[in-house]
Formats: C-alpha cells, sequence, structure tokens
C-alpha cells in the first residue's frame, strides 16, 4: 500500500479497471455457479445496513429480531415454525455447526466419531470433520446418484455419530432419501443432517408447482437439522448461510455465552463472532419483497429453461445428461466425446461451466435467460459438431 492517501473518486475508478476481468452474472455466462445476482432489494438492504452486527445483539436488539423472524420463517418453509438457528456465511459454516452440534450432544458416548455420508457430499464435510476430530465414512451411490440406503445399513455402529443426506446434491442435484435416512436415524438412534444448502429454496416451491418432490425436511421426525443458504436460490447477497435446528436443545448444543459486550451478556451458536447484520436483514428484505410466490416464479422460469436446455441436449448426438434432473441442476455427459475437451471449448467461447470428473455441470440460476440457453446450446452443437469431423 502506498504512503499517501488517494481521493475516492479516483479509488473507485481504480476499482472498476482492477475488476474488469471479473465475470458477471449479467453477462448470462456464468452458466455453472449456485449463485446468482442478488435481487435488487437486497443489494439496496445489504448496502443501507451494513454497519449492523448480529455478533453484538445487544446493540442491534431489532436485527437480531429480524434473524428469529427470517429463521421461523425459514422453519415454516421447511414444515418446522418452531426451529432454531442462524444466518451464517454459508452452506460450509451451517454444515459445521450441524455437526459441532451432534459431537457435542453425544460427547458422553465415548467412541461415536463416524459421520456416515454419500459420496456426492460437499467437500464442507471434509472441513467440519478434520476440525471437529471426526471420521468420514463415505457411502456409494444407487443408480440413480443417490446415496446407497444398503451400504448405509452396513456401515451403521456404535461408532456412528451422525449420519448426512443431502437434498440438492453439488454435482446433479440429487436428493438423497431423506425419509429412508430418517428412518433409520431415528431408529439407531443417530442424529440426521440435511443439507439442502441448494435445494432448501427449490424443492418447497417444486411441490407447491406439482413436481413429484421427495420428503426431506422437518416433517420427518429423524431430521435433526438443514442447512438451507439464502445466497444460492434465496437470491440473497453472499454471504448468506442458513442452519435451522429441530429445537433449541439442539441449537444449544454448541452455545456459549458472552459477558463483556458492549450490548451486553449474550450467548452465541456460529462459528464467527462479528457477523453481517446486513446479509441477515437482505434476506429479509428480498423474503418479505418477493414472498413465497415471488420465489415459486423464480423456481418455475429456472425449471422451464433447464427442460429446454434437456430437450436440447437430447438433440444432439455424443452428450446426454446423466440423470434426469430434479432441479435446475444439470450434468451433461458424453459416451463419445472427452468431456473435459468440450468444456474447454465452452470456456473459450466464454461459457463458465462447473468440471466434475465424468461430466459437466450446468446450474440454471435466476440470471441464466431464455437467451442465454439458446446461445449455449448453439455453441455446445457447433463444438460437438466440430468434435464430430
Ligand atoms: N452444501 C452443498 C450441497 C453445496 O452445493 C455447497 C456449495 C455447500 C454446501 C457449501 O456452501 P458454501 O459455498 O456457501 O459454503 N455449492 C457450490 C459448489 O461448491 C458453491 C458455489 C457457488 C460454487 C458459486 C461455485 C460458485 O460459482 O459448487
Amino acid at each position: 500500500m502506498q504512503e499517501k492517501s488517494i481521493p475516492a473518486q479516483e479509488v473507485l475508478k481504480e476499482l472498476k479497471t482492477k475488476l474488469e476481468k471479473d465475470l458477471s452474472f449479467n453477462s448470462g455466462k456464468i452458466i455453472g455457479s449456485m449463485c446468482t445476482n442478488p435481487h435488487p432489494i437486497a443489494k439496496k438492504a445489504f448496502c443501507l445496513y451494513i454497519d449492523k452486527n448480529l455478533g453484538d445483539p445487544g446493540l442491534f436488539p431489532a436485527t437480531a429480531e429480524m434473524e428469529r423472524e427470517v429463521i421461523k420463517a425459514l422453519g415454516a418453509l421447511l414444515s418446522n415454525p418452531n426451529a432454531v438457528g442462524h444466518i451464517v456465511t454459508g452452506g460450509t459454516e451451517a454444515n459445521i455447526l450441524a455437526l459441532w452440534a451432534a459431537r457435542n450432544l453425544s460427547r458422553q458416548e465415548e467412541g461415536k466419531k463416524e459421520v456416515i455420508l454419500p459420496v456426492s457430499a460437499h467437500y464442507s464435510f471434509e472441513k467440519a470433520a478434520d476440525l471437529l476430530g471426526l471420521k468420514l465414512v463415505k457411502v456409494g451411490l444407487n443408480k440413480n446418484f443417490q446415496i446407497n440406503l444398503e451400504e448405509v445399513r452396513k456401515v451403521i455402529s456404535s461408532k456412528t455419530l451422525a449420519i448426512v443426506g443431502v437434498a440438492g446434491t453439488t454435482d446433479l442435484g440429487v436428493v438423497d432419501p431423506i425419509p429412508e435416512l430418517s428412518e433409520i436415524a431415528e431408529k439407531n438412534d443417530i442424529y440426521l443432517h440435511v443439507d439442502a444448502a441448494f435445494g432448501g429454496f427449490v424443492l418447497p416451491f417444486l411441490k407447491e408447482l406439482g413436481y413429484n418432490v421427495p420428503e426431506f425436511d422437518f416433517k420427518l421426525s429423524g431430521v435433526s437439522s438443514i442447512t438451507i443458504d439464502p445466497h444460492k436460490m434465496g437470491l440473497a447477497p453472499i454471504p448468506a448461510g442458513g442452519i435451522l435446528f429441530r429445537s433449541n436443545e439442539l441449537r444449544n448444543a454448541i452455545s456459549m455465552r458472552v459477558s463483556y459486550l458492549a450490548g451486553g451478556e449474550m450467548e452465541q451458536a456460529t462459528l464467527t463472532g462479528t457477523r453481517s447484520g446486513a446479509s441477515l436483514i437482505a434476506v429479509w428484505a428480498v423474503m418479505r419483497c418477493l414472498g413465497w410466490e415471488g420465489y415459486r416464479k423464480v423456481v418455475s422460469h429456472c425449471m422451464f429453461l433447464t427442460e429446454k436446455l434437456v430437450n436440447a441436449i437430447g438433440e444432439v448426438n455424443g452428450v446426454e445428461v446423466v440423470v434426469p434432473p430434479i432441479m435446475n441442476v444439470i450434468g451433461l455427459k458424453s459416451e463419445v466425446f472427452d468431456i473435459k475437451k468440450i468444456a474447454k471449448e465452452l470456456r473459450l467461447r466464454g461459457w463458465a461451466v462447473s468440471l466434475f470428473p465424468s461430466h459437466i455441470r450446468i446450474v440454471i440460476m435466476p440470471h441464466v435467460k431464455e437467451e442465454h440457453v439458446e446461445s449455449f446450446i448453439k455453441d455446445l452443437k457447433d463444438i460437438v459438431r466440430k468434435m464430430s469431423g
């Protein structure tokens, strides 16, 4: 950093040039990300209330009250208006908090260190296990890319601390059989966490839209906690993840009292101390502005475009979808071409797709418009045609 001050106007100009290389959601080229352009009201609210700190709720009691309102609303969306929890930095923190609670709840029971989860689970569980001294027991998938229940039953033992099911996997948007996992968890008295970081803001609306959606939430009595991220399909600015516990007793397992704060004594159950109130207020604002009706429309349009893309892929020789998509996540594979080469060609044409070991992931987020999908299809067809010739 230089010694002398620089006028703000100049710094802003500098920022503009320095950030030119970043992609923008508005370009429509980001077609493999789980984040999107935040809703305008969320951006506005975020900027207006940037100074709020939920780490000292005594200073910001109204913001803290709004967090309870958001959690109650998300709880209602997930079939439990009595759920408790927090808006945190993202799905990673939410997943860590869930396993932290599970570990603390079973602290008395020596040797309970294993977490059973599908190989498709997000890498945040690796971080959680490393931090918490837990061992991940990874289970394979069935032909529908869901956790293999037979294997789950086999690996359960007296060492099992928790089971994780995913409602909207990172790579394919697949939903694990949560009703069966819930039954298994209850029968064996094991903590069940559902990672609906992406699916939480999709599945309830798909259900209302008449799609055949499997149960995945607190309606299932074995579900202890759920991750649901507003900064993915919730149209909120980063950072905004969500962790919901079935009851206060579970949340209390990770809560601690802090007595010296300017706002007075408080108790906290998040990883971070100081944390953004603006994020939470932005989540509140976008939920209020859209209402469930608004989210339903967003999801409905994303699914319309997803289906359009799937149909178009069906017409391209040599490429196919990995599995018919349940939500707005599409896996693209090929038995004929090198999928990495297709990804490379797409990227050369500016398409920011995700690349998994054997497939390309496309996510039709709200910033992806019909013309973007059409132009993507055109490019895909062209690439495949050139590769065939
Ligand atoms: N759980 C699931 C099922 C996820 O898919 C993700 C992230 C997480 C937890 C962790 O959430 P945070 O990243 O909020 O901590 N899913 C996306 C992924 O890894 C995140 C992402 C978002 C990646 C935008 C790229 C991107 O441009 O693919």
